[in-house]
């Protein structure tokens, strides 16, 4: 295969159950090289040396007692807590990764991830548009509260999507990703939120506020049952795919024996322009010239695939 870390092709069938369900599980689409990179740059990125201005380690975990002390309820799981061996896990993101680490970086602009995209949205081209780390440290009691990602972003347009990639093995009980099938085709637009609570990120960061024609999520996980969810356990070598509309979360890591890494690399297609969104808190490394309907090619965006 001529792509970076592409084990086989994907498959008529793969694409066609992204179009349908807003995601889809890719078994065994990269090799485990690729996937070891990939570890080696999440451990340095979250727990190595390096200074950056604009990119920042952020603690959920930190977030969540904050709120819960300033009275906002927050979606978490004493129990998880309570099996850890050695203290409280924590739930630690960054986003933006790949502008201080090379292994992220080669990993979201010259691996085979962005062929995958391409492949999934039919398109002729696509953009690298940002990267998100997160680690469920082992016995995190944080839930991801469900949420769609088009908020959290400055773009329009249906070809975009998260490629959600870890290089742990992920069970159902260490945080799966859950993805509620179909929301993506629901013409609903939903609030950004805080990742660890279900309260809208307007009503919390002074920084970001709802927009107009954003509705707050239902509480899906309060009444789960009337949703058709997928739980979508991860090995080495998998890639989940979902669409930036789709509803998305996970559980806490009830695991004391496994830690849960991973990122999620964000590609958007042909049919994609710039939007601004006052829902989208904003990214310190993102450094662009761009305004309302024009085609995000850019330094920051670039271009990562063509089927020329
Ligand atoms: O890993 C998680 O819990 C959340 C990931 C996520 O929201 C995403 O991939 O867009």
């Amino acid at each position: 295969m001529p792509y970076k870390g592409l084990v086989r092709d994907v498959t008529e069938d793969e694409v066609a159950t992204y179009e349908r369900d807003g995601v889809v599980r890719l078994p065994g689409i990269l090799s485990l090289e690729l996937v070891a990179q990939l570890g080696k740059g999440v451990d340095e990125a979250l727990y190595g040396q390096w200074e950056s201005p604009d990119v920042k380690t952020y603690d959920a975990s930190v977030t969540a007692d904050q709120l819960k002390a300033a009275g906002v309820p927050v979606l978490s799981d004493a129990r998880a807590e309570g099996i850890a061996d050695k203290g409280r896990g924590r739930f630690v993101s960054m986003i933006g990764a790949n502008t201080i680490n090379a292994d992220i970086r080669e990993i979201a602009l010259h691996s085979a991830l962005p062929y995958i995209a391409g492949r999934l949205f039919r398109a002729s081209k696509v953009n690298f548009y940002d990267d998100q780390t997160l680690m469920k440290e082992p016995s995190t009691k944080e839930y991801t509260a469900f949420h769609t990602d088009e908020p959290y972003y400055h773009l329009s347009g249906e070809q975009v999507c998260g490629m959600w990639v870890s290089p742990d093995v992920v069970t159902e009980e260490s945080g799966a990703m859950r993805y509620v099938r179909g929301s993506h085709r629901w013409g609903t637009y939903f609030k950004a939120n805080v990742f660890v609570s279900q309260h809208s990120i307007g009503s919390l960061m002074p920084e970001a506020s709802d927009e107009e024609g954003q509705v707050q999520l239902p509480d899906i996980e309060g009444d789960p049952d009337k949703y058709d969810i997928l739980t979508y356990a991860s090995n080495p070598g998998d890639v989940i795919v979902h669409h930036s509309n789709l509803i998305h979360g996970s559980g806490p890591n009830y695991r004391s024996d496994l830690t849960r890494r991973a990122v999620s690399f964000r590609y958007a297609g042909d049919d994609v322009r710039y939007r601004f969104h006052r829902s989208a808190p904003p990214q310190p490394h993102h450094h662009y010239d761009l305004k309302d309907g024009d085609p995000i090619d850019c330094d920051q965006f670039p271009v990562v695939w063509t089927d020329a």
